[in-house]
Order: structure tokens, then C-alpha cells, then sequence
């Protein structure tokens, strides 16, 4: 039996923890002979129901899950973690923009990133997906002393993930069809879904989906404010597609890329492209080995992209500066 892997999750007791966790103790994040250790935080007030939760896991008999524990406690939570997928936060309701979360979920961040350096394993790497993710991130990362800048990550998969799937029905393919889509920037309605790269069964998305007005002015809105949609015709937000992506994001950081492709992902700038060294911004990446990951170089920026991008990155900048007494 291999040893397992411990993931540590916050906002354990949410929607999306309560789709995620099961996913992960079946063995959908590291595959079906891959153990798992559990490690769920959620606030005191949520504890109970995190209780209920935790007796359903056990109910599963899953056979890949080793441990199971459930704490209001930041450092047990994080003891010994490989990986942290920070859901926990106040999402977003109707009417809601994602500036309005800056101030309430912003402080979250800083303790956890302080208990992650204090108690995760050496190898942890740490996935945020609440809300606002790319400056959670970026919070989190610059709370958690000793940790390396590049083992932090904000998810923009969803947005990916939402872009294939309107581009495979617009051309009438499957979405697994589409590759070299990148999200750039800001997990927020500035984000950029990038279809000049993307191709479509390795032809260009514009040489198969020739209504340029229709990518413009239909596609690039529709992405941007998909959850918004989800909200207004759900009554809450994305769900089971959120926690599928992050899965989706977890398996493509630790599996190579498939040949020629990239994955979106926000990471701490290098510089690459432009993008402001420091700020957690979504961008082509690559792992060739499943551990170390690279940004995608040569990628073709159109000036009509670079102007996408541009507005996104002043966002995250402006983000940076509203939250800049949380940032050690
Ligand atoms: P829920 O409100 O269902 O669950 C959030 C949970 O977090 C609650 O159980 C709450 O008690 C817990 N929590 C709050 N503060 C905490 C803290 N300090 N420590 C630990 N737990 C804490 O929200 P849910 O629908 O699960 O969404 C979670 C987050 O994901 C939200 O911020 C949401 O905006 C964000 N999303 C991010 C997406 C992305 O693509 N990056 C897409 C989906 C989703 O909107």
C-alpha cells in the first residue's frame, strides 16, 4: 500500500466541499490506488454539519481513505498537508461583484497561509478556490513564510473548462476537441478566454468558427459571466462543476501535460508576457514531470488580446492594492 496522500480542505462543510470530498476519498485526485488522508476545517459554527459529513464519508466505506479529520483548529487542519484546497469563504450572492468579497474573505487567508507554513509537509502545494481566488491566493502566499511562491494557485479551470465547452457546441465538436485555450488573468468578468490560440481538433478555433462577432461580442461575455448566470438561474452558485474543476486542476499539476497543450491555472508572475512579477495571475502553464510546472512561452498575444489581458491585470493590481495591509 502506497503512503497516503493528505489533503487538507477548508470550507469543508460547503456545497462544494460536500461534492468535493467524496470525489477525493473514491480516488478521483491521485487515482484508484493512491490512499488518502482527509483533513477538514471548517469554522466552529459549521462543525456540526461538518459532522454529518464526515459520517457519510465513513458510510462510503471508500477503501482508499485512510483518516478523516474534522477541526475549527488551522493547524491540525494543515498538519502535515501535501496539498490545501482553500474553498472556505463567504461566496458570492446575487448582485454581488467579487470586489464587495474583497475585504470579507481577505483576512481568512492570512492565518491560513501563517498555518500552512507552520504545519503542512514540505511538499505542500495549495490550490484557492474561494473567492476572490487570484488575491486569496496572493494572500495566502505572502502569509505563509518559507513556503516557495510557486507551490500557491488560484482556479480559473472552470473558466477554461466553461470556454471548451461553448466553443465545442458553437462548432458543433466535443469539447475534449478544443485544446490550447487559456484563461488569462483574474478569476472575475475582466478574465480573458483566449480563442485566438485555441484550436479545435489542432485547427484554429477562427478557421472553424468564422463568426469573429459572434467569438467577440457573444463567447468572451458569456464566459466572463458565466456564474452570474449560474446564480440567477440556480439560486446559488456553481457547484459540481467547481469542484470538478478542481480537480481538474489538481490531476493537471501532477500528471504531464499532454504534447503541445497547456492547462490555465493562476500563478505567482514570473514576469512572463508582461504580467507584473508577484501578482497571482492566470496564464498558460505546463509540468512536464507532474511536480514543477513552467508558463508556457511563445504564445501568441494579439494586440486585440494584449488589450483582454491588460484590463484583467489592472484589476488584479487594484485587488493587490485594496488588500495591501494583508500582504506581510
Ligand atoms: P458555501 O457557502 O456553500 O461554503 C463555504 C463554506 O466555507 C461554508 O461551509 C463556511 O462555513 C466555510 N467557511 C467560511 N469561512 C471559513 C473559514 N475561515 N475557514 C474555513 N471554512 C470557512 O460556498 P461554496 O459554494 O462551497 O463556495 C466556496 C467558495 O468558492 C466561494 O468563495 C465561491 O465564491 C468560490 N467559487 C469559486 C470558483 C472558482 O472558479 N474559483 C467557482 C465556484 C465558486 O463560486
Amino acid at each position: 500500500m502506497k503512503t497516503p496522500i493528505t489533503v487538507s480542505v477548508t470550507g469543508a462543510a460547503g456545497q462544494i466541499g460536500y461534492a468535493l470530498l467524496f470525489r477525493i476519498a473514491s480516488g478521483a485526485l491521485f487515482g484508484p490506488d493512491q490512499p488518502v488522508n482527509l483533513r477538514l476545517i471548517e469554522i466552529e459554527k459549521a462543525l456540526p454539519a461538518l459532522e454529518g459529513t464526515v459520517m457519510e464519508l465513513k458510510d462510503c466505506a471508500f477503501p482508499l481513505l485512510s483518516e478523516v479529520v474534522a477541526t475549527a483548529d488551522l493547524d491540525e487542519g494543515f498538519k502535515g498537508a501535501n496539498w490545501a484546497l482553500l474553498v472556505g469563504s463567504v461566496p458570492r450572492g446575487p448582485g454581488m461583484e467579487r470586489n464587495d468579497l474583497l475585504g470579507i474573505n481577505g483576512k481568512i487567508f492570512t492565518g491560513q497561509g501563517e498555518a500552512i507554513a507552520r504545519s503542512a509537509a514540505e511538499d505542500i502545494r495549495v490550490l484557492v478556490v474561494g473567492n476572490p481566488c487570484n488575491t486569496n491566493a496572493l494572500i495566502a502566499m505572502r502569509n505563509a513564510s518559507g513556503v516557495p511562491n510557486d507551490r500557491f494557485f488560484a482556479m480559473t479551470r472552470l473558466d477554461e473548462n466553461r470556454a471548451k465547452a461553448q466553443l465545442a457546441e458553437k462548432a458543433g465538436v466535443h469539447s475534449s476537441d478544443v485544446t490550447n485555450l487559456c484563461i488569462w488573468g483574474n478569476h472575475s468578468s475582466t478574465q480573458y478566454p483566449d480563442f485566438t490560440t485555441a484550436l479545435i481538433n489542432g485547427q484554429p478555433v477562427t478557421d472553424i468558427i468564422t463568426d469573429r462577432e459572434w467569438l467577440e461580442n457573444t463567447f468572451i461575455p458569456d464566459v466572463q459571466q458565466r456564474g452570474a448566470a449560474i446564480i440567477k438561474a440556480r439560486g446559488a452558485s456553481s457547484a459540481a462543476s467547481a469542484e470538478n474543476a478542481a480537480i481538474d486542476t489538481v490531476r493537471s499539476l501532477v500528471t504531464p501535460t499532454p504534447a503541445g497543450d497547456w492547462t490555465s491555472v493562476a500563478v505567482c508572475s514570473d514576469g512572463s508576457y508582461g504580467i507584473p512579477a508577484g501578482i497571482i495571475a492566470s496564464m498558460p502553464i505546463r509540468t512536464e514531470d507532474g511536480k514543477s510546472w513552467s508558463v508556457v512561452q511563445g504564445v501568441e498575444v494579439s494586440a486585440f488580446s494584449q488589450e483582454k489581458i491588460s484590463g484583467s491585470i489592472a484589476e488584479l493590481q487594484s485587488e493587490m492594492d485594496a488588500v495591501k495591509d494583508l500582504l506581510a
